[in-house]
């Protein structure tokens, strides 16, 4: 069926072709019906084509089996170090060491120093054993007096009894002394210290003009010299019976009448201790 409308087609295309005015005078006085020959031998085969595209994903297969065990790993690194711990109990004591090995021998002591030493001491123990003595003998009392001062030569002994002039000078005589005479500036010095220090406003000491008016004397009878420490306006002889005299805690001196009774100081020569 298709095969002959196939005929028909090519036939009606030729009579339209032949109105053409190219058309040579042969043509136009031919009509040729064509029909197809017969299937011809197969050709040679074609060359390879190109690869086709890839194709679409496939879908996820499913699991596998599990493989076998691997090989051991390398050592690690090093890690952090730990925080401290805290601390153990004490242990138990060890056994006794043995004894460390003997000293180097001592240097040799320095023996002519030391007896030396020695014997300044026994002097000063000697020295203050009579001094020791003097004063338990001295003293009426321990309340009576108010330790003693020294200078390079002599010992001073206040005594805090009130007498007279006559009868202090006989208590300190009495004690193997006198009555306190100051005859240069330092005696007068540590005189005045200790009547201050005692608390003392003033005492008797070792002055007197008794024989002749106006003419001081020590106790000792000897001369008064260059030294004094006479108050200002002093002696005055008031009264006209001031012949004695007295020390104030300043250590300034003053005449007045024997027969007043106050606290005294006594000296005492080292050499006679
Ligand atoms: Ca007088
Ligand atoms: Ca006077």
């Amino acid at each position: 069926m298709k095969r002959d409308l196939a005929l028909i087609g090519l036939a009606f295309l030729s009579l339209l072709t032949s109105g053409y005015p190219q058309q040579t005078v042969d043509d136009a006085c031919s009509v040729q019906i064509l029909v197809p020959g017969l299937k011809g031998d197969a050709g040679e085969k074609g060359d390879k084509g190109a690869p086709g595209r890839p194709g679409r994903v496939g879908p996820t297969g499913d699991k596998g089996d599990m493989g076998d065990k691997g090989q051991k790993g390398n050592v690690g690194r090093h890690g952090k170090i730990g925080p401290i711990g805290s601390k153990g109990e004490k242990g138990d004591s060890g056994d006794i060491g043995p004894p460390g090995p003997s000293g180097e021998p001592g240097i040799p002591c320095e023996c002519s120093q030391l007896r030396k030493a020695i014997g300044e001491m026994d002097n000063q123990v000697t020295q203050l054993t009579t001094e020791l003595k003097f004063i338990k003998n001295a003293l009426p009392s321990p309340a009576a007096v108010a330790g003693v001062r020294e200078t390079e030569n002599k010992i001073y002994l206040l005594v805090k009894e009130e007498k007279r002039y006559v009868d202090a000078q006989l208590a300190c005589q009495g004690r193997g002394g006198t009555l306190a005479m100051p005859k240069d500036e330092a005696a007068n010095s540590v005189m005045a210290a200790y009547i201050a220090q005692a608390g003392l406003a003033r005492i008797f000491i070792g002055i007197n003009d008794l024989e002749r008016e106006g003419i001081f004397v020590y106790g000792d009878r000897s001369p008064m010299q260059t030294f004094n420490r006479w108050r200002s306006g002093e002696p005055n002889n008031a009264y006209d019976e001031e012949d004695c005299v007295e020390m104030v805690a300043s250590g300034g001196w003053n005449d007045v009448a024997c027969h007043i009774t106050m606290h005294f100081m006594c000296e005492f020569d080292k050499e006679n201790v």
